[in-house]
C-alpha cells in the first residue's frame, strides 16, 4: 500500500482500532487488551535483541532495535495495542542530565541536589536528543497490523523528579519528598519544567504517529493526600489539558500508581480519557466510584502470571465480570515481571478473548 492510500484511509482505520474506541467510551466485548512492559526481559527474543546494544539507552535510541522490540509481543500475541519501546528516563537525558543504565540494575542519574542544579537542565536540547524516538514511530505504525493501536508514553513529573533527585531507584524517594516538603517553590520550578518537557515529548510522539498516550506516575503512591494533589494530579491535569487543546482526538491515559482513594479525584478532575488502576484497587469500588467517570484500565497483579493457569484464568475472569461491562481496557496493575513464562501471557490473552458477559 502506498503512503497516500494509508493516509486517505487513516481516519477510517483509526475509528476501527478497538483501544481508541474503548477509550472514547464504547463498551466492547471482549474489551481491548495490552500489557504494561509487554516487551522486555521475559521474552527470549528480546534478550537476544538486547545483546546487540552495549547499553540500554543506546538500545532505546537505535530505531531498528526499538522497532523490533516494540513489534515482538505483537507478533507473538494478538494484542490490541503496541507501546513504543523506550523508557521514561529519556526525558531527563534529553534535558541534559547524566543518565545511564548499569547492567542488570535500574537507571542511574547524576542526582539533582538543590535548586542550583536546575540551571544544568534545558528544554532546548530535548528535540535533538530525542529525535531517534520520533523517527521510529512512523516505522512502527507502518509495520503494525491496521487494527493494532500505537501507544506513546512518558513518565509523570513527580516520578521523573523522584529519579532525578534520588539519582536512581529508591524504596521511598525520601530525598525527593524532603525537597517537595521543605522547598515547594523550588520543587515547583522542577515540576513546571517537567510538565513542559512532557507536553513537548508527548506532542512530538503524537505528531510522529502515536494514537494514544499514557503517562506513568509510578511513584504517586509515596505522597500524602495533599501532595498527591499538588505534585501528581495538578501537573497531570495540566499536561492532559495542553495535549487535548492541541490533539483533541488522541486519548490520554493516566497511571497514578498506588494512589489509593486518591484515584477518585483523578477519575473526576483530571480530564483524562483513561485511568490505569494498580492491583490494590478493589474491583467493586472501581466499578462504583471510578468507572462512571472515566474509562478504567487494569488491574491484574503481574504476579498472577507466575501462578497456576487455573488461578490466573479465574482472576482474569473476576476482573472482567466486575468491570468488563463498562467501558474498559484489560491490563495489568503494573508491568510484566522478567520471571514470567511467555505461555502465561498467551493464556491471559486467550482468557480475555473468550470472555462473555
Ligand atoms: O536491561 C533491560 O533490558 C532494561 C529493562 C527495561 C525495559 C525493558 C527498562 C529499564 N526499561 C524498559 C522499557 C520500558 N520502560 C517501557 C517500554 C516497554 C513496554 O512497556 O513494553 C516502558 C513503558 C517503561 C516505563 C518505565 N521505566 C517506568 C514506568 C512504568 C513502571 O514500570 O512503573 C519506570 C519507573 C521506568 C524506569 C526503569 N527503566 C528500567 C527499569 C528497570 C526501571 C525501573 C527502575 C526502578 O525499579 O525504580
Amino acid at each position: 500500500m502506498t503512503d497516500s492510500q494509508t493516509s486517505s484511509l487513516g481516519t477510517v482505520k483509526q475509528e476501527k482500532r478497538r483501544l481508541v474506541r474503548a477509550l472514547s467510551g464504547d463498551c466492547l466485548t471482549p474489551p481491548p487488551v495490552w500489557l504494561m512492559r509487554q516487551a522486555g526481559r521475559y521474552l527470549p527474543e528480546y534478550q537476544k535483541l538486547r545483546a546487540q546494544a552495549a547499553n540500554f539507552l543506546d538500545f532505546c535510541f537505535t530505531p531498528d532495535l526499538a522497532l523490533e522490540a516494540t513489534l515482538q509481543p505483537i507478533r507473538r500475541y494478538g494484542l490490541d495495542a503496541a507501546i513504543l519501546f523506550s523508557d521514561i528516563m529519556v526525558v531527563p537525558y534529553g534535558l541534559g542530565q547524566k543518565v545511564w543504565f548499569a547492567e542488570g540494575e535500574g537507571p542511574r542519574l547524576s542526582a539533582l541536589e538543590s535548586e542550583r542544579d536546575l540551571a544544568g537542565l534545558t528544554l532546548e536540547s530535548l528535540p535533538a536528543a530525542l529525535a531517534p524516538v520520533y523517527q521510529v514511530l512512523p516505522q512502527i505504525r507502518a509495520a503494525l497490523p491496521d487494527e493494532v493501536a500505537l501507544i506513546g508514553f512518558a513518565g509523570a513529573p513527580w516520578t521523573l523528579a523522584c529519579y532525578m533527585i534520588e539519582g536512581g531507584a529508591s524504596k521511598d524517594f525520601s530525598k525527593a519528598k524532603r525537597w517537595a516538603f521543605d522547598a515547594p517553590e523550588s520543587f515547583g520550578k522542577l515540576s513546571d519544567l517537567l510538565v513542559e518537557a512532557t507536553v513537548r515529548h508527548l506532542s512530538a510522539q503524537i505528531e510522529a504517529g502515536a494514537e494514544v498516550v499514557q503517562v506513568f506516575d509510578s511513584w504517586a503512591g509515596v505522597l500524602p493526600a495533599e501532595e498527591l494533589r499538588r505534585w501528581s494530579l495538578e501537573p497531570l491535569r495540566e499536561i492532559t489539558r495542553r495535549l487535548k487543546a492541541a490533539h483533541p482526538e488522541v486519548p490520554v491515559i493516566l497511571f497514578p500508581r498506588a494512589a489509593g482513594l486518591g484515584y477518585q479525584a483523578f477519575a473526576e478532575e483530571s480530564g483524562a480519557d483513561g485511568l490505569s488502576l494498580d492491583s490494590m484497587v478493589p474491583l467493586d469500588w472501581a466499578r462504583q466510584s471510578l468507572q462512571p467517570h472515566i474509562v478504567v484500565q487494569g488491574n491484574l497483579d503481574p504476579a498472577l502470571l507466575l501462578a497456576r493457569e487455573q488461578v490466573l484464568e479465574a482472576r482474569v475472569r473476576k476482573i472482567l465480570d466486575t468491570l468488563g461491562r463498562g467501558p474498559f481496557v484489560f491490563n495489568l496493575g503494573h508491568g510484566v515481571v522478567p520471571a514470567t513464562a511467555p505461555d502465561k501471557v498467551a493464556c491471559l490473552i486467550e482468557t480475555v478473548r473468550s470472555w462473555t458477559p
